[in-house]
């Protein structure tokens, strides 16, 4: 057997957590191996080269057991305990504990109660309607199943990789190539320079003194598990984190050329395309060709392109044929909003809820990443997390705030507070009332109809105490779907009621995305762009992210509240035009 790449050795310890959950073993053994499967994921180096120098022990949550079942795996092809396991069950029961939505635990009561022992097996009682009488299944349940069975006959779609994720390596792999004496100018292209939510790969365009010799160097780096044979224009390879990098090497006179190119998106560069041939022009990532001379321009800059064609210079963010084109032949495009220009943050938690960190910790970390005030924002009484903050203790975290005095950043006494199934919060006013600001979430009960959730958020909006509805939509990245709701009634209401909707910057969550935003700009609704922060390193991580999608949306300083001080924001806000 080759040896195993880093997803593979993940997978297998993911396989193992699976197995010793079907076979009933103790919640921390099974979250052990899931822990250590996504540790070796996001390993950016080999993780069998560390474990063979005994050096895998220090990556987070994996020790000497798991550095020895890593060996195991590479030198034995097969964990041993891995391989014990499954002889105790029928091997169609693996694969259904991978269906979306199943997991172990139901897939052994499938198992115990039904006898299903293989994807047919499960398909054949779910349309004997057997499964909707089990216990804690449903006729729901059975509909689901039924649904991930077509869809993963329909051939998984493949899944698109986080952003985040996605720059850390890109990011260090640039930096790397930037290092070597043949590159010239190295750049990010493709979706991760237009910060997407998520990326198929990574695009990086090079110019080199000497391209093949920096080719083979990029197929050398430590990122990189493998590649493909590098040549003069370039080299495809694979990170340990499993992306995939298109390098391509290009003549510095059509850089320019190839970065516009690759930059994308398609829609932008065909929208491009025929903006040009109106003008006896043809755009390619070779140059730019007028029809009537028959002459090639080739352009070092990106800015020439644009210039060519008449056009101001769009910046990687807008380039998604949303009027950008029109705008930069107009001369009207917008003054988007920077890193660096968020002047406070109004979402995060401490050790009260489900943070890491203190109160005064989270404040010194905000304050060094350059804000000026942030709003401590605790889960509210009904989260469940088990620390969740009752009323009282919700007062008394009122009082501490209010007496700390923290050199160079201004605390505000918040909550985000749980938008219940029926609309209504859970604090009273009368304590909601004293505090400087209300962040709405909803947290629990996802699936309602469009037209019950709509009801409940509305709701929500509508309260005269509530200044801002955080991560409106309740999806996860790649994970879960955004809830069911009208979003157009839910930013008319925030309008009507002087609420702003919150952009989430947490990178998993981007809420809301990008179209939103602009669409509540228009709507005269406010943004609010947040960490929401549970650990001290989000304030420097994570804002980006927000700004990013507000960018994408075109927003500027002025439609962001939190670019204002503490004092004018409190103008934007509802609170005594509602009260
Ligand atoms: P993704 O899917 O996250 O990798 O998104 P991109 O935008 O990075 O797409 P990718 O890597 O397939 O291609 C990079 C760029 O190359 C893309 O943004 C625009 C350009 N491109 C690719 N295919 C076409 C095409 O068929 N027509 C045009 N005009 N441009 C293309
Ligand atoms: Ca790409
Ligand atoms: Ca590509
Ligand atoms: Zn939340």
């Amino acid at each position: 057997m080759p040896e195993p790449t880093n997803s593979e050795i993940a997978a297998a310890l993911d396989e193992l957590g699976d197995l010793y959950e079907l076979d009933g073993a103790i919640i921390h053994r099974i979250v052990a191996y899931r822990n250590a499967a996504k540790a070796v994921r996001e390993a950016p180096t080999s993780v069998l080269a560390l474990a063979r120098q005994g050096r895998a022990k220090e990556l987070p949550g994996i020790g000497a057991t798991i550095q020895e079942k890593v060996l195991a795996l590479a030198d034995e092809g097969a964990i041993p305990a891995a391989v014990k396991l499954k002889s105790k069950f029928p091997p169609g029961l693996i694969e259904v504990t991978r269906l979306p939505g199943l997991g172990p635990k139901r897939a052994r009561r499938l198992f115990d109660e039904l006898s299903v022992d293989s994807l047919d097996a499960l398909r054949a009682a779910a349309e004997a309607q057997q499964i909707q009488n089990l216990k804690g299944f449903g006729a729901k349940a059975e509909a689901t199943i039924l649904a991930a069975l077509d869809a993963a006959g329909a051939g998984e779609e493949r899944t698109r990789i986080v952003l985040d994720r996605a720059l850390e390596v890109g990011e260090q792999l640039v930096a790397a190539l930037r290092e070597h004496p043949a590159a010239d100018r190295v750049e990010l292209a493709g979706s991760a320079r237009r910060m997407t939510d998520t990326v198929k790969d990574l695009d990086v365009i090079v110019t080199a003194s000497e391209p093949l010799a920096l080719a083979q160097a990029a197929a050398e780096l430590k990122l990189v598990e493998s590649a493909q044979k590098p040549g003069s224009a370039g080299v495809r390879l694979r990170t340990h984190t499993a992306i995939q990098v298109d390098v391509r090497i290009v003549e510095p006179d059509q850089f320019g050329n190839l970065l516009q190119h690759l930059t994308g998106s398609k829609q932008h560069n065909m929208a491009l395309r025929d903006m040009a041939v109106r003008k006896g022009l043809h755009v390619s990532e070779y140059g730019v060709l007028d029809d009537t001379t028959g002459e090639t321009h080739r352009c070092a800059t990106e800015e020439e392109v644009y210039a060519l064609l008449g056009l101001a210079y769009i910046v990687p963010e807008l380039r998604e044929n949303r009027g950008e084109l029109e705008a930069a032949a107009n001369g009207t495009l917008p003054d988007l909003i920077e890193a660096g220009d968020l002047k406070g943050d109004l979402h995060c938690h401490t050790t009260a809820s489900d943070g890491t960190a203190s109160i005064e910790e989270m404040a010194l970390a905000a304050r060094d990443a350059g804000y000026e005030y942030l709003a401590i924002t605790d889960h509210s009484a009904s989260m469940g997390f088990g620390s969740d903050v009752s009323p009282d203790q919700l007062r008394a975290q009122i009082e501490r705030i209010r007496g700390l005095e923290i050199d160079g950043i201004e605390l505000l006494a918040g909550s985000e507070v749980n938008v219940l199934p029926d609309g209504s919060l859970d604090y009273e006013d009368a304590l909601l009332a004293q505090l400087d600001w209300v962040i709405a979430s909803i947290h629990t009960s996802f699936r309602m109809s469009s037209a019950q959730m709509t009801e409940r958020i509305v709701r929500a909006v509508e309260h005269p105490l509530v200044d801002v509805l955080g991560h409106p939509s309740g999806r996860k990245i790649e994970r879960r779907l955004p809830y069911e709701y009208d979003i157009e009634a839910v930013i008319e209401t925030a309008a009507r009621t002087s609420t702003m909707l919150e952009i989430n910057a947490n990178p998993d969550r981007r809420d809301v995305n990008d179209i939103q935003a602009r669409a509540a700009v228009a709507a005269g609704v406010p943004l609010v762009i947040s960490t929401d922060a549970h650990r001290v390193g989000s304030f420097t991580r994570v804002p980006r992210y927000g700004i990013a999608t507000a960018r994408r949306a075109w927003l500027t300083n002025d439609d962001v509240a939190n670019t204002r001080p503490w004092a004018e924001l409190q103008v934007l806000r509802g609170r005594v035009a509602k009260a």
